[in-house]
């Protein structure tokens, strides 16, 4: 029964976004005002690290922005993120423990939208 599921999970297409890591994990880089992709997908268990190579600062929620206005969300499951400011370097965040998607919005930058997709 558990092989049948697992095997069931592992024949599901699985999107293969040329995901750079940085130590093995995971990673985003941060634009000026942007994200440098919109979606990463990344295992279950695994960290994120959001890289701000600009040095620009930013500060990060749970939600998205839809035009000009920020919609905070909670998700069930996710790790902690409440006003996460980076100023430069790199920002890990996880573990993600919980399968799910997962979206991440800059206060300061509107339409700055990363989906993390965690499987
Ligand atoms: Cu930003």
């Amino acid at each position: 029964m558990l092989g049948a599921i697992l095997l069931g999970a592992l024949a599901q297409p699985v999107a293969m976004t040329a995901a750079t890591t940085i130590g093995g994990v995971p990673a985003v880089h941060l634009g000026p005002g942007n994200f440098d992709q919109s979606s990463i997908t990344i295992p279950v268990g695994s960290k994120l690290i959001l890289a701000d190579d600009a040095g620009i600062p930013h500060v990060f929620n749970y939600g998205v922005w839809s035009g000009n206005q920020q919609h905070a969300e909670t998700p069930a499951g996710a790790p902690a993120l409440k006003n996460l400011r980076v100023d430069s370097g790199n920002v890990e965040l996880g573990p993600f423990t919980t399968a799910g998607t997962y979206h991440i919005y800059c206060v300061i930058h509107p339409g700055m939208n990363l989906t993390v997709v965690v499987q």
